[in-house]
């Protein structure tokens, strides 16, 4: 076993208070120019971009360390087109019955309707699935602990790991997703969390003109 120590030291380096400043504010301003994005080319993406972003992700902090999560990375045209058929039914669902009339309303300035075709044109989605218990390697279940708070906290890091590397990302979220249990034929202690789509943007990509709240909207300081 390489470390059967319980405990190691924390690698940690401090930083001088002008570098903090200044990294901090470089990354605001990287991640103020992450959009969500729904014209996307299909250029390919080198695919140790996808494979470091997915290591990335399962870096974050999960309960009791369980990483309760799995990527499924599809790149292949058949699969794609399937995941879109599927999706599109239960979008024209969501559009023509499931919306409420508050629900369109809230969407419109976005643009969005029923027809996806950005789950085929781009070169990958990453299906992300949340696992509500782990099978162990002697096929033992062990039941996971706040897996929403975990996977979202993953899914956030893969988004921002494919930003800072030059992607852009769509978080898609057809309602139910169990289509993507039967198409990608994942295990029952698995549901889909997520899909998320990634790619290039196309030169001639438009995205809604909305603006992000400013900080005395989204904090409170209390000294
Ligand atoms: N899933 C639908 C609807 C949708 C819902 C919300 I809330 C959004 O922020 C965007 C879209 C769709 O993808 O069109």
């Amino acid at each position: 076993m390489a470390n059967s120590e319980a405990f190691v030291p924390l690698d940690f380096s401090p930083q001088e208070e002008v570098a903090m400043q200044q990294q901090a504010r470089d990354f605001y301003q990287l991640m103020s120019k992450r959009r969500s994005v729904r014209d996307f080319s299909d250029k390919p993406i080198p695919a140790s971009v996808l494979e470091d972003a997915i290591l990335a992700a399962g870096t974050a902090p999960s309960g009791a360390n369980m990483q309760p999560w799995h990527f499924v990375v599809v790149e292949n045209s058949a699969i794609k087109a399937k995941i879109r058929e599927a999706a599109e039914v239960e979008e024209r669902e969501l559009y023509e019955n499931r919306a409420s009339k508050e629900w369109l309303d809230a969407l419109a300035p976005l643009g969005t309707d029923a027809n996806k075709p950005f789950l085929e044109a781009a070169p990958a989605l990453i299906a992300i699935f949340l696992k509500k218990a782990t099978i162990d390697a002697e096929g033992q279940k062990h039941k996971n602990y706040y897996t929403s708070e975990s996977v979202g906290i993953a899914t956030g890091v893969l988004i921002t790991a494919l930003h800072q590397a030059g992607l852009s990302t769509l978080t898609h979220t057809p309602s139910p997703m169990k289509f993507l249990t039967e198409i990608l034929q994942r295990p029952s202690n698995e549901r889909p969390f997520l899909l998320l789509v990634v790619g290039y943007p196309t030169e001639a990509a438009l995205v809604p003109n909305i603006q992000r709240l400013p900080l005395s909207d989204i904090a409170t300081f209390l000294k």
